[in-house]
């Protein structure tokens, strides 16, 4: 008997985990100050929320919004979006 108690517990902890990880994906598409970027990626490259999402922090002359967008680097100059398709032909 005291093992069956034992079994279930041990279930409802994994499902108890899986539901905290749901949760923090939810908080990690948060955006507290609406400028379209998700807080995180704000604060792992900007260490705040100041930034605007038309600004051009490391002026590569994408803004961070389009960068956030593409993923790439906003604090890097030469790590930056692809140009358009139609500029490769
Ligand atoms: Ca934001
Ligand atoms: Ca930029
Ligand atoms: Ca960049």
């Amino acid at each position: 008997m005291k093992e069956k108690i034992a079994r279930i517990l041990t279930i409802q902890l994994v499902i108890g985990l899986a539901t905290l990880s749901m949760v923090s994906y939810v908080f990690a598409e948060e955006d507290i100050d609406g400028d379209g970027m998700a807080d995180w990626w704000e604060l792992q490259y900007f260490g705040d929320l100041s930034q605007e999402a038309d600004w051009d922090f490391d002026g590569d002359e994408f803004t961070n919004l389009e960068e956030f967008e593409a993923g790439t680097d906003p604090t890097d100059p030469t790590d930056k979006p692809r140009p358009p398709a139609n500029n490769i032909y």
